[in-house]
């Protein structure tokens, strides 16, 4: 794992336009600021979501028309917040359901299982860490169908060609019949998407400068933090909101354990993070695409947000 972080640095800071992965944001650190960002009123993501699984539990499991008893997989399930309302639901309507969080944190996996097994003692609960597609694999043996969450908006982190691959691979792990419950961040009013991600607090610079101080730590460099700035903007047209590091003055990172030194100019970007924005139009295609029809979409009231269930 430590090695593919330094390969990918490396090869984002020696790429023509320069970049890094968002997915390494999320050491502990990074995490704990997410988390921040999460609280902060103008992300209205995580509202969003919360309203929808709040209110609408009951029409989601409704329109699962599953033969109980079935499996809940959640893919990326952090500390699991986000999920709460739906498993609250299904405990205190006594349905005969196992929920199967996966996250390649441990400590994330570790704080969920201790708080769901205060809150609600009789879920049967099997946390597993580590890669998805390495667990997903028993789920075609499995005897009961299963209902894959993937929530929060993650997809948005990918670029569409990649999505779709990850969707596809989703596909091939499910049974017929077997169910995903997707969140999709919507097209919107740019100025409200703009403001999620351009927060006053400067929160989010914090969540993008984090990951240089991370290459200082685990790649021995030596980024001067004051030295960048953050940039984000959202096109509305392609529905991309691009997050941006900014080198402040002409300067050379040395990263020692890389053996290499980067040279920025003045102004130079690199590109930190996509958090794409879809269509509900677009959402229909992409299901079609990838193998899943859509059963429906469960929307917060204001249409920032859906939940979207797709059927293999
Ligand atoms: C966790 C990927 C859904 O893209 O909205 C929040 C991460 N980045 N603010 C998103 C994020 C900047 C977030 N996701």
């Amino acid at each position: 794992m430590k090695n593919t972080f330094a390969q990918d640095v490396l090869k984002g800071l020696t790429a023509e336009n320069k970049y890094l992965e968002s997915k390494y944001f999320y050491d502990n650190n990074g995490s704990r600021i997410f988390q921040e960002i999460m609280n902060m009123p103008d992300y209205y993501p995580t509202n969003a979501e919360f309203e929808i699984l709040s209110m609408q539990s009951k029409q989601i499991i409704e329109a699962l028309e599953f033969s109980r008893p079935f499996n809940i997989i959640e893919l990326g399930a952090g500390d699991g917040f986000k999920t709460f309302k739906l498993l609250e639901y299904l405990v205190s309507n006594n349905v005969d359901f196992h929920y199967i969080p996966i996250d390649i944190s441990q400590e994330a996996i570790d704080i969920l299982t201790k708080r769901l097994k205060e809150k609600l003692p009789s879920l049967k609960i099997h946390p597993q860490v580590g890669d998805y597609f390495e667990i997903l694999k028993n789920n075609r043996e499995s005897d009961y169908p299963s209902l894959l969450l993937f929530l929060g908006g993650n997809i948005g982190n990918y670029l569409e060609d990649k999505a779709r691959e990850l969707l596809q691979l989703f596909n091939r792990s499910m049974k017929v019949g077997d169910k995903l419950l997707i969140g999709i961040d919507l097209k919107k009013n740019p100025l409200v998407i703009h403001k999620a991600y351009s927060d006053d607090h400067g929160i989010t610079k914090r969540f993008n400068l984090n990951l240089l101080i991370r290459i200082n730590r685990e790649l021995e460099a030596d980024f001067k933090i004051d030295d960048f700035d953050f940039y984000s903007y959202y096109n509305p047209s392609t529905g991309n909101v691009k997050s941006y590091l900014v080198s402040l003055r002409r300067q050379t990172v040395t990263l020692k354990k890389l053996n290499t030194s980067i040279n920025f100019e003045h102004n130079e970007l690199i590109w930190t993070e996509l958090s794409k924005k879809y269509a509900v139009d677009e959402i229909f295609t992409f299901a079609k695409e990838t193998g899943f029809v859509v059963n429906s979409n469960f929307m917060d009231c204001k249409h920032y947000f859906t939940d979207s269930l797709w059927e293999k």
